[in-house]
């Protein structure tokens, strides 16, 4: 049997990660390592077999905690973070101390017990691609982040990789290009466009609404983790994408039209300072090289799904509603 430490498991594409493991993996043990800051709920692991799956309350960058939790593990797959680039820009501090200290602290703890260790990251520390511009990221696109958010993330690829090289530390990583799906936080582009929507509020689009996202859905994200915690060679780093490029204001007009409304009735409100263009992923290494393909690639038909699990779950979301909003409109958004 295989115990598996899931820092962030109760946060969006963590918790899909540790349903994906129950479900595919029947010998082995998740511990859900979490904060619980204001991303993060238990609602999002709830009902998964005790006897499964514990759950432990704490920091990542509590040194003892992760030390004591990291000597009985055989793997630690790395989710926490602070993982929202509109509150970088209003308050850095926690990505520093979460993204940089955490992910050290978690290093230094895998380091001292031989711990196999998967850490997950994004596309974003690639900085962004002009609008007609053919290339895609791959593996070698030189490091350029932008905000706060993607430059601590940036910054924790590179701890990682460092501690492989001097430590000999059993690690990989795997950068992802933008999630959706169920039990994503309200203050991201797609569910707060949802829930506006619901809530009788007009979605928001930032500025003229062309920057492109590559969207996956994160039951693809999660199968592709799994792959690589058992099959990626040990310091290398994945590219995961599903080739779904789209741009917001298509996202925005699908949401609408697929929601029964009139598609052009949205805002424009104030774009976002540093605002990235355009992602995109060339995940063939990953394909080719481990064999993974995504399932879930009609983006209408998962839109329509993720658009149903939030109309019919109002009590999982309501609640921060007013708040999330309320933070938006001081910035003009
Ligand atoms: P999220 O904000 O929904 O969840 C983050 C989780 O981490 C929460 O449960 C939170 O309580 C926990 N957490 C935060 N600080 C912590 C700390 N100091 N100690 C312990 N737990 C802490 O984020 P998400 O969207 O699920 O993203 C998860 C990971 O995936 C992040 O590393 C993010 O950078 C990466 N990623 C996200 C996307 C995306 O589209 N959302 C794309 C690529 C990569
Ligand atoms: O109300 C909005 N209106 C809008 O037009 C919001 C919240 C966002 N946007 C735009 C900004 C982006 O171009 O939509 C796009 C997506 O925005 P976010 O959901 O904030 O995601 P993004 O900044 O692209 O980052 C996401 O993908 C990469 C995740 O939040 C990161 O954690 C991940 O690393």
């Amino acid at each position: 049997m295989a115990e598996v430490i899931v820092t962030g498991g109760a946060g969006f594409i963590g918790s899909n990660f540790v349903h994906h493991v129950v479900a595919e993996r029947p010998d082995w043990h998740v511990t859900v390592l979490d904060k619980l800051t204001y991303a993060g709920n238990l609602a999002n692991i709830a009902g998964l077999p005790e006897d499964r799956v514990s759950f432990v309350k704490g920091d990542i960058a509590d040194a003892d905690l992760v030390d004591a939790l990291v000597e009985k593990a055989d793997a630690v797959v790395h989710y926490a973070a602070e993982s929202h680039n509109d509150n970088s820009l209003q308050n850095p501090r926690p990505f520093i101390d979460t993204n940089l200290i955490g992910t050290y602290t978690l290093l230094e703890a895998v380091r001292r017990h031989n711990v196999r260790f998967h850490h997950i990251s994004t596309d974003e520390v690639y900085g962004d691609l002009e609008l007609d511009d053919p290339a895609r990221f791959t593996e070698h696109t030189p490091y350029n982040p932008s905000s706060p958010y993607s430059s601590t993330k940036a910054g924790s690829d590179l701890l990682v990789r460092a501690w492989v090289r001097s430590f000999g530390v059993q690690a990989t990583i795997s950068n992802c290009s933008n999630n959706y799906g169920p039990y994503q936080h309200i203050e991201k582009f797609i569910p707060r466009q949802i829930t506006n929507v619901v809530a009788g509020i007009r979605p928001k689009l930032y500025g003229a609404g062309l920057n492109v996202r590559d969207w996956i859905h994160t039951n693809d994200h999660s199968s592709a983790v799994l792959k690589v915690l058992e099959e990626g060679r040990i310091g290398e780093t994945y590219l995961i994408g599903a080739d779904g490029e789209q741009n917001n204001k298509t996202v925005v007009e699908l949401i609408l039209e697929l929601m029964g409304k009139d598609p052009h009735d949205y805002d424009h409100v104030n774009d976002r300072p540093g605002h990235d263009l355009r992602y995109a992923i060339d995940s063939s290494k990953l394909r080719a090289e481990l064999g993974w393909q995504p399932k879930f690639t009609d983006f209408r038909s998962g839109l329509a799904d993720t658009i149903a699990w939030y109309t019919e779950h109002e009590e999982w979301w309501a609640p921060q509603k007013a708040e999330v909003e309320a933070k938006y409109a001081k910035a003009g958004q």
